[in-house]
């Protein structure tokens, strides 16, 4: 094989609770923003299916984790639900849900596929986010409480844990740009929500340190590494601002323990700085993480801002920079992104040279087809070349940032069963397996899922 893999290389793929279970009022759990945003805001949603139902991995885990093991994972990634677990965000624990995530985590492992299990996948309970969301410190407590409820009930047999999945989406979706609940457009409040989420990070970290689990912590970041539109200096500082707003707001305090200086004099000079208490730059500091999972869909590019603002307009860290979209780029048609392979190596080395080569993997990649039934075959599955090309053309890349030196330890596919997504529903379709929304969510291995199995086995292509 061309490409071949480090031994024990993780292959598998990505999902979250919310967008898989279904399941959504049953058996003691409670809604989520999710649940609720679902109610008001119809639009966004295909077919008008909503967290409520979605792929009814609740009930279909085991037959889905036999498909698992047909597409060659070895490792799968999912979140356990706040609002299934602890209900009301805070106290009681429902049995129910327990079981369940016993039953999975159990299954996962008598199929020889190591669980990774991430916490928070955007999905706020309602209880919590009606006290305030993440702008409450309370909220932080009981998030904490939380955590350590998990690693108590699964840290004997979950050996890969993540506080947090893409945290600065909420961050901005929820407080910039309207795509999630709370829709609010204040970005100090956007910073307390951030500051108070890395909080809430470190303080798992330590909680887990502290209970001796035998595993590895960590989290989960989207890096949208940024390039300036030329080397004029005003669009390198643009790019430069770009990254430590998207980017280094995030990866430095999980990792080195603190805020870049940089965005803090942004900040401050605008009078935007979040509230912090005694005790929460220790408590990052002190806390950096173990692993590193890193989801990669597409690069940031960037421009000098050219259109002068209206006075008085409310900031926006696109007030510093303007996007930029470089003519002749590949784009996915069906989600707008731009498709840039070589940008993975560069995050590689990026952790590399200047992360002190911490371990990571590659937690989400993937690309969203809208309409695939067509690429159905003769003999009934869909015939997804398409994403084995892109799934093949980035490891190349991963593959180039292993023999540079990089610290991957595995590669996970966003996702493995078509699933439930916030704003699309299920129009973009990402799995390796099909979900027929119009016959009973019949499941179906793609092109893609058989390929998988052989890229796992081979260990490479
Ligand atoms: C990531 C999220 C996933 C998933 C994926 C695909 O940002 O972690 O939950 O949804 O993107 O994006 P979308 O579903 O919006 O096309």
């Amino acid at each position: 094989h061309n490409y071949q893999f480090p031994k024990h290389f993780w292959w598998g793929s990505a999902a979250s609770g919310p967008q898989t279970e279904g399941a959504a009022d049953r058996e003691g759990r409670k809604p989520s923003i999710w649940d609720y945003w679902y109610t008001i805001e119809p639009d966004c949603f295909h077919k008008g299916i909503g967290p409520e139902n979605t792929s009814d991995f609740y009930h279909r885990y085991k037959q889905d984790i036999q498909l698992m093991k047909e597409t060659g994972h070895n490792s799968f990634r999912t979140s356990i639900q706040w609002s299934r677990l602890i209900p009301d965000g805070a106290g009681e624990v429902n049995p129910e849900a327990v079981n369940f995530y016993n039953r999975v985590i159990n299954e996962l492992i008598a199929n020889n596929i190591e669980p990774f299990i991430n916490l928070y996948h955007f999905d706020m309970p309602m209880a919590m986010q009606e006290k305030g969301g993440w702008e409450c410190r309370d909220v932080v407590d009981a998030y904490v409480d939380f955590a350590k409820t998990c690693f108590q009930l699964f840290g004997d047999r979950v050996n890969y844990w993540f506080t947090f999945n893409e945290p600065i989406v909420p961050v901005e979706a929820g407080y910039l740009y309207q795509l999630h609940y709370p829709k609010i457009v204040d970005f100090k409040r956007a910073a307390q929500v951030a500051h108070h989420t890395i909080v809430a990070h470190a303080k798992a970290v330590e909680v887990f340190k502290n209970l001796r689990i035998d595993g590895k912590i960590g989290i989960i970041l989207n890096l949208t590494p940024s390039y300036p539109r030329s080397q004029d200096p005003e669009d390198v500082q643009a790019a430069r601002v770009a990254d430590l707003f998207f980017n280094r707001s995030f990866l430095d305090p999980v990792t080195k323990g603190r805020y870049p200086e940089e965005l803090i004099e942004i900040l401050r000079d605008r009078e935007l700085l979040p509230v912090v208490e005694p005790g929460d730059l220790e408590t990052i500091r002190e806390n950096p993480i173990d692993l590193l999972g890193v989801n990669y869909y597409q690069p940031r590019r960037v421009k000098k801002k050219e259109e002068i603002l209206p006075e008085g307009a409310a900031f926006m860290p696109e007030h510093l920079f303007d996007p930029y979209i470089m003519p002749g780029r590949k784009i996915n048609p069906h989600r707008g992104w731009e498709i840039c392979e070589e940008v993975i190596f560069d995050i590689m080395i990026d952790l590399r040279d200047n992360y002190g080569n911490l371990p990571f993997f590659i937690s989400e990649n993937g690309m969203g087809v809208e309409g695939e039934a067509k690429f159905r075959n003769a003999e009934g599955y869909i015939e997804d070349h398409y994403r084995i090309e892109f799934i093949q053309n980035h490891l190349k890349w991963v593959h180039k940032g292993l023999l540079e030196g990089a610290n991957c330890l595995g590669y996970h596919l966003w996702t493995f069963m078509d699933n439930w997504s916030w704003t699309n529903a299920y129009k973009n379709r990402y799995g390796l397996v099909e979900v027929d929304l119009d016959n009973h969510l019949k499941r179906t291995i793609k092109k893609s899922g058989r390929w998988y199995k052989q890229l796992s086995e081979n260990n490479g292509f």
